[in-house]
């Protein structure tokens, strides 16, 4: 199927607050564009959200999220699932997760199931600004040594920012940019050496 306009997609996946909404709001500088909350859920169905630089993010609903009714629960994932598995033109995907966390097994599973339908992870450390120091180092070594055990092919690497203070957005949206300019031609296969804006 071709992609609204023919561009790459970038899907960005996680558990429920770690700031996925976030973060596409920070990327493309508008506040109030993807829907965020305090509380888990604020994002119940995938939204796609057309970027300047020619691309689109895809904001999914996070995984892991115990407070809505099972129906809505499954039925945002089986959307989520039908989606990823439908849309060839999705790019990449960029697993979020919350710095000050441990690896957790639904992390592992969703990295391996995208890894599985051909599907490049970069693994993004949000809320970077809530640790400093030796935590931040010590965090930061631990998700580097599961990304190094994980050992997947097509692993993007780990970026850690925070959509908060601005740190590390320069990098996510360099990588952005080299994921959108390697499609078409299968961002599923190869990125490019561009890196226009997001
Ligand atoms: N300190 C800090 N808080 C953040 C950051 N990014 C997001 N948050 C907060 O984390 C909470 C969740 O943010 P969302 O962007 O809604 O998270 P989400 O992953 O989209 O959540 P769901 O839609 O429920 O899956 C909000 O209270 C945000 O203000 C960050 O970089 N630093
Ligand atoms: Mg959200």
């Amino acid at each position: 199927m071709p992609s609204p306009g023919g561009f790459g997609i970038i899907g960005l996946a996680g558990r429920s607050n770690v700031g996925k909404s976030s973060l596409i709001n920070r990327l493309a500088g508008a506040h109030r564009l993807a829907r965020t909350g305090k509380r888990p859920g604020a994002t119940t169905l995938p939204n796609l959200y057309r970027i300047l630089s020619g691309g689109y993010f895809l904001d999914f609903p996070g995984y892991g999220y115990m407070n809505r009714s099972q129906g809505i629960k499954k039925s945002s994932q089986d959307i989520s699932t039908t989606l990823v598995e439908s849309r060839p033109d999705i790019s990449a995907i960029l697993l979020c997760v919350d710095i000050r966390r441990e690896v957790l097994p639904a992390d592992q599973e969703a990295a391996r199931w995208f890894f599985s339908r051909g599907l490049p992870v970069a693994v993004v450390l949000t809320k970077l600004d809530t640790l400093s120091g030796n935590g931040r180092t010590a965090q930061i070594r631990n998700w580097k040594r599961w990304i190094e055990e994980e050992e997947a092919e097509g692993l993007l690497g780990l970026y850690p920012v925070s959509a908060r203070s601005g740190e590390g957005i320069p990098e996510v949206a360099a990588l952005v940019g080299r994921i959108l300019s390697g499609f078409p031609g299968g961002g599923r296969e190869s990125t490019g050496e561009e890196c226009p804006p997001v």
